[in-house]
């Protein structure tokens, strides 16, 4: 392909004369070409990932390395004087998702097009991804944040199909994003919305009128759902979501010359968590439309559809109130009934019920009972959904249950984010690694080569002075490259517990005024948006960001130690953030994270993890090893217990030691409530007192005393890089590729 004359062309004139923002479409024109060429993955059975969420992030580099042209452009644009990094600034990122479960989406379709398997993914074009947060006076703003220009990555298909709501019927349109697989064929991501959209009824910030849904279908990523006119439109969403869905797949079926009864050998239906469930009840009931009856539609559907949990949080689980799904969709209501009814007749425990007895439809327990493999993210997720949470339902289904660890796409979470330490792996054990993964391990023989190591730790140096740069250029933020870091990037949650690592913040300022200086500086950084509606979460943002104030503006603290809350932390984020990491943060309540996939990226790219025993780092301890991992707090056993006694009091642990109290105190001293809103940190500090319900008072101590010994170790350059490599060798398990490969070894069997 002559690159060059193809952008000449596309530009209209020399590459060198254009600007970033003409490149940047000229690429994308160029690259979507390229994907339509490829071949399609086929095959006699497909998968349909079916996920209210598939955070891709940006796609034009990740497109051009699993093209394989990723070089060749930058080698095109660098002999023209341009700079393919920075063209990359100029797309806007389609944040299609909240976090963990949007952006596994998207690392699995890359996997299942690089195994060449014959799949697609079916979700929504919401025109307005995740809010883009704005830090104002400490505070979280939400705006909103459009993606979709007048090129983009979609293709309009043509295709619509009529779904059919208790007032009105919408039409839908199709829009397909081209996934290439990494030296492979290609996949679709179909993405389905509404031509009727109305993006200009957003007021301010992310406010608009939640009732008008022929206008608002697929306007917002999960609008807020804290009203009732929020729940009715995530509602409408989700069967929008799944009618469109079904009826593709049975189009696809029909145009095969497939025979619907045997739908289950030519199509696996995987749901994304509970959010497409509907998708069993909306099959049944279009399966009956064409003449087969109940019972056998149930059984076929029932062998077709596969259920993924990704959460143990009780108010994660969806129920919805029978009313809210009569108003919206009457014509399931039948159907979920009989569903109910048969699981009614045949199992007496109301656990295992699909509507309870206040009339809530449980949608959990309708994947379970109509699906045949139900499958947790993690080995201690998995185990935990079998023995506690889930495990009325594994005492019936013992056979359904599954475990398919996470992993992360390689192409993107190493190849494209850290080219550097990409390219000197390469040098060190070829590049067999790109494409099977568990090859990483050879590094393994390098342990002890101190020039290696050495090289490490200068590509991470690296890495630092390219993120201070980022950081100046994008946040005004002054940062010293000569420091530590200690990385927390995930959404706010208060089971992940970002408001300990702020009392560590706390803790190491204090110590730094008594005059305990630490041996070399330290950066604590972090990245989190908090749901509009979650209180809590917002005050902990506060709290991090006053911290930042207070020890920016304090010349005796600021050369030891620093804090830096990442504005609108996303997938362009993450990217920039990974590599540069020394700590990698991962202490949630042990038992609460099903997973954790920001755990797997960081050690991928040469990060140590300070972590609880919890999701997969489970796995990563066993991977690398006591010396190479930095565990503290109670085991999730004994969380699990102290739940079921009541047996944890913060209070107790406040009152019973000086130090606790004293760290707790900080949140409302006068150095504090001087810099921030006095209404947010008394909230604050009274929750962690009074309730703490995901027990950061437990676990305080013992994150303090590993952290130090953490910092301690960091000092021996040689001894810290040895636990570099051991983590970046090991970290081949967690490709996506790996995972892909196992659903499909034992659920999908394409
Ligand atoms: C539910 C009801 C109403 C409104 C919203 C929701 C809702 C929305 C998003 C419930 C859950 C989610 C997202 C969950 C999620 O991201 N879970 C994460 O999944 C990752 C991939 O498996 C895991 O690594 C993380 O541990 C898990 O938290």
């Amino acid at each position: 392909m002559d690159l060059t004359r193809k952008l000449e062309e596309r530009l209209g004139g020399a590459i060198e004369a254009a600007d970033n923002v003409a490149v940047y479409y000229a690429l994308l024109g160029i690259t979507k070409e390229l994907c339509a060429d490829k071949l399609e993955n086929a095959g006699p059975k497909k998968v349909y990932y079916i996920s209210a969420e598939f955070l891709i992030g940006k796609l034009l580099s990740n497109n051009l390395i699993n093209l394989g042209l990723f070089q060749e452009v930058q080698d095109v644009l660098a002999a023209h004087g341009k700079n393919l990094s920075e063209i990359e600034e100029v797309e806007p990122e389609p944040s299609l998702g909240n976090g963990g479960l949007g952006r596994l989406a998207a690392c699995f379709m890359d996997s299942i097009a690089t195994l060449g398997l014959n799949g697609a993914g079916i979700g929504l074009n919401y025109h307005y991804g995740l809010f883009r947060q704005m830090l104002e006076g400490n505070k979280q703003k939400e705006v909103k944040n459009p993606w979709i220009e007048k090129e983009s990555w979609l293709v309009n298909t043509g295709i619509q199909f009529p779904v059919q709501f208790r007032n009105f019927t919408l039409t839908s349109r199709l829009y397909d994003i081209d996934v290439p697989g990494y030296e492979s064929g290609v996949n679709k991501l179909h993405l389905f919305d509404v031509d009727t959209l109305d993006e200009h009824m957003v007021q301010d910030g992310i406010n608009f009128d939640k009732k008008d849904i022929q206008k608002n279908l697929t306007l917002f990523l999960y609008p807020d759902d804290s009203d009732r006119e929020g729940q009715l439109l995530r509602i409408y969403q989700q069967y929008f979501m799944v009618s469109n869905g079904a009826q593709l797949i049975l189009k696809e079926m029909d145009e095969h010359g497939y025979d619907v009864h045997l739908l289950h050998e030519h199509a696996v239906i995987q749901i994304n968590d509970t959010h497409p469930s509907m998708v069993i009840p909306e099959l049944i009931r279009l399966l009956g439309e064409r003449g087969i009856g109940f019972d056998e539609a149930v059984e076929i559907v029932s062998k077709t559809c596969a259920y993924t949990n990704h959460t143990i949080l009780a108010e994660a689980l969806e129920k919805w109130p029978l009313d809210y799904l009569e108003e919206v969709v009457p014509q399931l209501m039948p159907i979920i009934e009989k569903l109910d009814d048969k699981v009614k007749a045949a199992y007496s425990d109301p656990r295992t019920a699909i509507i309870d007895h206040e009339g809530r439809v449980h949608m959990a327990n309708m994947d379970i009972h109509y699906g045949f493999s139900v499958n947790g993210v993690a080995a201690l997720h998995t185990e935990i959904l079998k023995n506690s949470e889930l495990k009325p339902f594994y005492d019936i289904y013992p056979e359904k249950f599954n475990n398919k660890t996470n992993g992360i796409t390689f192409r993107r979470w190493l190849m494209h984010c850290d080219p550097k330490l990409s390219a000197y792996i390469t040098e060190l054990i070829g590049d067999a690694w790109k494409k099977n993964a568990a090859g990483l391990e050879k590094l393994v023989k390098f342990a002890d080569d101190e020039t290696v190591l050495q090289h490490l730790l200068d590509i991470k140096q690296e890495n630092k002075q390219n993120l201070c740069s980022y950081l100046k250029e994008t946040q005004g933020i002054d940062v010293s490259e000569d420091a530590v870091f200690d990385i927390q990037i995930k959404r706010l949650h208060e089971y992940k517990r970002q408001q300990m690592n702020a009392l560590y913040v706390i803790y190491k300022y204090k110590q730094i005024k008594a005059g305990h200086i630490p041996k070399k500086p330290i950066t604590i950084v972090f990245g989190a948006k908090a749901a509009p509606a979650y209180t809590l979460a917002k005050d902990i943002i506060h709290l991090i960001c006053c911290l930042q104030q207070l020890i920016e503006q304090d010349p005796q603290v600021r050369p030891h130690l620093q804090v830096v809350m990442v504005e609108n932390y996303n997938v362009t984020k993450a990217s920039k953030l990974i590599p540069a990491c020394d700590i990698s943060e991962q202490i949630s309540l042990a038992s609460k994270e099903a997973s954790g996939t920001g755990n797997m990226k960081f050690m991928l790219n040469g990060a140590v993890t300070l972590g609880t025993m919890d999701g997969a780092n489970v796995e990563i301890h066993d991977l690398v090893g006591d010396d190479n991992i930095y565990i503290f707090g109670k085991a999730s056993e004994e969380v699990i217990r102290l739940y079921e006694t009541r047996g944890y009091s913060s209070r107790a642990f406040y009152d019973g030691d000086s130090l606790i109290e004293e760290l707790v105190d900080f949140i409302i001293s006068k150095e504090l409530i001087k810099i921030g809103d006095p209404e947010n940190l008394c909230r604050l500090y009274k929750e962690l007192i009074n309730k703490d319900w995901f027990m950061t008072l437990l676990d305080i101590k013992e994150y303090i005393a590993v952290k130090d010994r953490m910092l301690d170790d960091y000092m021996d350059r040689m001894v810290w890089a040895k636990k570099m490599l051991v983590n970046i060798a090991k970290a081949g398990y967690f490709s996506s590729d790996r995972t892909i490969a196992e659903y499909n070894r034992d659920i999908w069997k394409l």
